[in-house]
């Protein structure tokens, strides 16, 4: 196969130049092409397959244990200027970034494949849909795209329509973590990723392009692309309203878009459309309106068992690669919290020892296409996409930040997504557990300047006045001996249940300077067994802890100098004053 389009034939020769493969292989996206690359892997000793009776077609995967997770401190965006980058990312001169790359990828392909994958995020039929193609020497990351994204022909045949396309290029090369850089390329709509075979470092259409170019993408054109999961809330009266949540890696999003509703709420549903990112757009009616740019999950697995998710739990059944998990005598994948069966092997491929640590990795994930999640929303392959009703911010935070609120306007609630902070996660590399300022949950993603994103943010509500209510939860706060005070997972949709009242105007709240908070009644929990004090402590705020709050985050907003939008500065000041 090759291609009717001169810039995508040319870029391919180009890159072969380059990389000097062995051969080129064009990928159709088919399931026999799937096949084909897994049997390959398991000759290659990359992939081998798990216990076939309890998980038919599943496969197991161990990384390079220097090559677990996103590498923050080596991703950079590289514009011309580099106050369009931001003090938000790492910048490069384009120029210096190319020849750097380029010094790498010489000849680094020798004896290797180098595939073409093409790849679509969106529906392939949706307007809001973009496409891209990732060239890669790595098997691995061929069938993960093939999971995570609509790969193959059918979107080749876009890209020939249209004309346009993302490039992304990668190579594993040694894996040396000297030798590895995510560079991208927002003005040119291009990626340079090596040295690293892991998910947002190496499966590009994921945080490089549905993210970071993504976001760059979205300014100009008036679209945002966010970090969120899209999850449908469908009443026992059959009326779904969709929300967008944006947390950092590892905070539940997968468990919040997947989640099962508690015993008491047994008529209520919900229907996951997307897990990770939201692309959303206003529609002439002024309306936003959302996509999940992915077709798959690449989740984490620890944690996950039959309780605390359970759709995750069975989804990953059958039909899914396993990456860094640890195995039992019988071959089955194994995790911590998995609630069943001992490990025998760990993620290094090592007899599994309590004392070297962990069985799976902290961040050992799981990749399965979307289709095998039974609340699988049919509208997630709607072209015309959700409309959304609200938009949630969260982050990690033992103390400081109620279990919900909401803002008072979408320019307070700008406020509020740019003040987010959160304890970091093993989804990237470096320390675990300090609190970081992570706007809308895009610190690591967003491909341009934070004050011009917040800029962006605050444009819409000059644009309608039909946009979302925005809210900010926190479902992690914590007591002195580190329990937590809300039980979280399925008891979350009572939270998710206040904010659609709020939106339709049948639900109590208390005003307060950072926001209305439920009433005491507001949220029904008299069956869940919260203490009365702790309960006050979830829905109030603490205004010495918020001064000293606004008062940091303050610090923050200045370090963006005269670039900030005033209209921000000016919610800020509001509710600095408002706590008096
Ligand atoms: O960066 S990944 O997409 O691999 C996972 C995450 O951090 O959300
Ligand atoms: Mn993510």
């Amino acid at each position: 196969m090759t291609t009717k389009n001169q810039a995508l034939a040319a870029w391919v020769q180009d890159v072969a130049t380059l990389t000097r493969p062995q051969s080129i292989v064009w990928c159709d996206g088919s399931d026999e092409e799937y096949d084909r690359m897994v049997s390959l892997m398991q000759e290659q000793g990359t992939l081998s397959p798990l216990n076939s009776e309890t998980h038919p077609n599943c496969y197991l995967h161990l990384s390079d244990p220097q090559d677990v997770a996103r590498v923050e401190h080596l991703t950079y965006i590289c514009t011309s200027e580099e106050e369009d980058a931001g003090a938000n990312n790492n910048w490069l001169a384009p120029e210096e970034a190319k020849a750097k790359m380029e010094g790498l990828y010489d000849g680094c392909m020798d004896g290797r494949t180098m595939y073409v994958v093409p790849y679509c995020m969106g529906p392939v039929k949706s307007p809001y849909s973009r496409c891209g193609v990732e060239i890669t020497d790595s098997p691995y990351v061929v069938i993960n795209m093939k999971l995570m994204t609509r790969m193959g022909t059918l979107a080749l045949k876009r890209i020939e329509q249209e004309g346009s396309f993302v490039k992304g290029l990668h190579s594993t090369g040694e894996l040396d973590p000297n030798r590895r850089f995510i560079m991208h390329f927002p003005e040119e709509l291009s990626i340079m990723s090596y040295g690293s075979g892991y998910g947002g470092n190496a499966l590009l259409g994921k945080k490089c392009h549905a993210l970071r170019i993504a976001s760059w993408q979205a300014r100009k054109e008036g679209w945002l692309a966010e970090h969120m999961l899209i999850l449908g809330l469908e009443s026992p009266e059959g009326e779904t309203h969709y929300i967008a949540a944006a947390f950092p890696s590892a905070c539940g999003k997968t468990n919040l878009a997947m989640l099962i509703p508690p015993e008491k709420y047994k008529d209520w549903k919900i229907w996951t459309l997307g897990d990770d990112i939201a692309w959303l757009h206003m529609d002439d009616q002024g309306q936003l309106r959302a996509i999940n740019p992915e077709a798959g999950y690449f989740g984490v697995v620890p944690g996950t068992n039959a309780k605390t998710n359970r759709n995750a739990y069975e989804m990953i059944q059958q039909n899914t690669i396993f990456t860094n998990v640890g195995t039992t005598a019988d071959n089955q994948p194994w995790w911590e919290d998995k609630k069943q069966g001992e490990p025998a092997s760990d993620w290094k491929g090592n007899p599994y020892s309590s004392e070297s640590g962990p069985a799976a990795h902290p961040n050992s994930r799981f990749t399965v296409s979307a289709t095998e999640n039974t609340a699988y929303s049919s509208l997630a392959e709607a072209p015309e996409g959700v409309p959304i009703s609200a938009i949630v911010f969260g982050g990690r935070r033992k103390e400081l930040a109620p279990l919900v609120y909401e803002a008072k306007s979408w320019d307070h609630g700008v406020l509020i997504g740019a003040g987010v902070a959160s304890e970091t996660t093993a989804a990237a590399t470096g320390q675990v557990g300090v609190v970081r300022r992570d706007p809308m949950a895009m610190k690591p993603f967003c491909g341009y300047n934070f004050a011009d994103y917040w800029s962006h943010w605050l444009s819409f509500s000059e644009r309608t006045d039909n946009l979302p209510k925005i809210f900010h939860v926190n479902w992690f706060r914590q007591n002195d001996d580190g329990d937590f005070l809300w039980p979280g997972f399925g008891e979350n949709l009572r939270v998710l249940q206040w904010m659609i009242q709020r939106c339709k105007g049948d639900a109590d709240a208390v005003e307060t300077a950072i926001g209305y908070l439920p009433s005491e009644q507001g949220i029904d929990v008299a069956d869940l067994n919260i203490d009365p004090d702790v309960w006050q402590s979830l829905i109030s705020i603490n205004d010495d802890q918020w001064r000293q709050e606004m008062s940091d985050f303050g610090d923050y907003l200045d370090s963006f100098g005269d670039r900030l939008p005033e209209k921000l500065r000016e919610q800020h000041k509001a509710v600095s004053a408002a706590l008096g």
